[in-house]
């Protein structure tokens, strides 16, 4: 038994808006499908986020349908589940249409039975089905994306994988972070499942959603099979980067470091061991400058440049401290000469000092649900209205559920004390250190500050962040997004 495991595909995407990004997209999908076809699988699974978004452009269907003919061709067989970018709240989408013309399979839960010789169902309600994939003796079980909240009840005590999966075995196909393998991704701190949540009894895991490629063994794990992440088979975003290029603070000089994380690909599978295959994902380099000056950042930017081959994409952040401050409109030139493939330019640079001491971490500063919001948020205003259906419908989602009371983390005894005395009602977590440690902040005084007017109690109000009004009555909100509901 041998199959092939893809995720996150992303098809569809033009990366900073460049026509040459949906391209390699595509070039990287259709290169893993043939490499498949040609190790002659006996099936091939896409483990979610096959599209860039939920309603792809006809273009990229038809590329799709393109690129899926060919094992059709060979009678190998495609499963599929849906991802957080692709899924959909409508009764019909791209599934069922690749579905519909023999295409492709979707596994985990329909409303109606699934079709086909390599397909299997199980009524579980009236209009609920479990359907699965079989080829041989090997059952391809799956369920489309969900978020923790929909998978984990009550504090835990409700497990929908676990109950719906109980006694199944073969291969789990899910699209979620689970937190063993999230170290160091942007799922660190905001996984959708722990080790212990998966269903045991598989003989494979395969997963998608985190965009590097990870396995964690039995072995490390004490589940009965790999739980496996083949990661995107194009770089997505920055901290992806194939190269990293930094200056060191000693010889000033540039340096070039390969991505810990490796190359591009998926897996091919051959008796439930997974075999890492690479794809010609383009070379994506993430380059640092620091300066205190605009010439010394004009400085190493090119130098930097220059060690940077033609067909690749830089993304230059600048940083530092410069007064005044730098405008990107600036440095957006300095590179056309270079015959970069693609580069563009990032601003971390202050125009001001602001030196604090302390440093508070996300858990204390957010709200689960404002973190939740902010992991959607984080992408780069460009790519943002790339995913705005999605981003719509999974705020439309997430209104339904309504929001869940964030349950404050680690609180010393000290201040549980002052709690019960006096009940915090924004939900918000606080530093949890006592008021006495906390050092005051320095501030450097530069002109762009002299303009802002001084406000009263400044130093108290720079100690403990600004508590943001959390969305009391989400009644309102949710009868004004129902409004435009089809
Ligand atoms: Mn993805």
């Amino acid at each position: 038994m041998k199959f092939a495991h893809i995720a996150d595909v992303h098809l569809g995407r033009e990366q900073f808006n460049q026509p040459f990004r949906y391209d390699d997209y595509l070039k990287v999908f259709r290169e893993a499908i043939e490499r498949a076809v040609k190790e002659r699988v006996d099936f091939i699974l896409i483990a979610g986020d096959l599209f860039h978004v939920s309603r792809p452009s006809p273009r990229t269907i038809r590329d799709a349908i393109e690129v899926l003919e060919l094992p059709r061709q060979k009678g190998i067989p495609v499963f599929a589940i849906e991802g957080n970018h692709d899924k959909t709240i409508r009764e019909t989408s791209v599934f069922d249409l690749l579905e519909h013309l023999g295409l492709l399979h979707t596994v985990g839960l329909r409303r109606e039975p699934g079709k086909g010789e390599f397909i299997k169902s199980k009524r579980l309600s009236e209009n609920r089905y479990l359907v699965w994939g079989q080829v041989g003796d090997v059952e391809i079980h799956g369920l489309r994306h969900h978020t923790r909240w929909q998978l984990i009840r009550n504090d835990g005590a409700v497990n929908v994988l676990k109950a719906l999966f109980k006694g199944r075995k073969g291969i789990l196909m899910l699209h979620q972070a689970v937190d063993y393998l999230a170290k160091d991704t942007p799922y660190q701190d905001a996984f959708d499942l722990k080790l212990s949540e998966l269903p045991d009894g598989f003989s494979y895991y395969a997963l998608g959603h985190i965009h590097v490629h990870r396995v964690a063994e039995p072995s490390q794990t004490g589940l009965s099979g790999p739980i496996v992440y083949p990661g995107s088979l194009e770089r997505t975003e920055v901290r992806e980067a194939s190269h990293i290029i930094r200056y060191s603070s000693r010889d000033k000089k540039p340096k070039i470091m390969e991505s810990r994380d490796g190359p591009k690909g998926f897996y091919i599978v051959e008796d439930f061991q997974p075999e890492f295959v690479e794809v010609d994902a383009r070379p994506f380099y993430s380059v640092r400058v620091e300066g205190n000056s605009k010439s010394e950042l004009r400085k190493k930017v090119e130098e930097a440049a220059s060690l940077i081959p033609k067909d690749a994409i830089a993304v230059v952040t600048l940083e530092g401290t410069i007064k005044g401050g730098v405008s990107l409109a600036e440095f957006n030139d300095l590179l056309k000469d270079y015959g970069l493939r693609y580069y563009t330019f990032r601003s971390r640079v202050v125009g001001e000092a602001v030196i604090s001491k302390e440093k508070l971490s996300e858990e204390e500063l957010f709200t689960d649900w404002e973190r939740e919001l902010l992991i959607h948020l984080r992408v780069p205003p460009k790519e943002f209205s790339e995913g705005l259906t999605e981003f719509v419908s999974w705020l439309m989602e997430r209104y339904e559920k309504g929001i869940p009371e964030s349950t404050p983390k680690k609180v010393p005894e000290a201040q549980k004390e002052e709690e019960k005395a006096e009940p915090v009602k924004t939900g918000r977590k606080e530093a949890g250190k006592p008021k006495t440690e906390k050092k005051p902040v320095k501030r450097e005084e530069s002109q762009n500050k002299e303009k802002e007017k001084p406000k009263p109690n400044e130093d108290k109000a720079l100690k403990k962040p600004k508590p943001i009004p959390k969305p009391k009555n989400p009644s309102s909100l949710d009868a004004w997004l129902r409004r435009g509901r089809p």
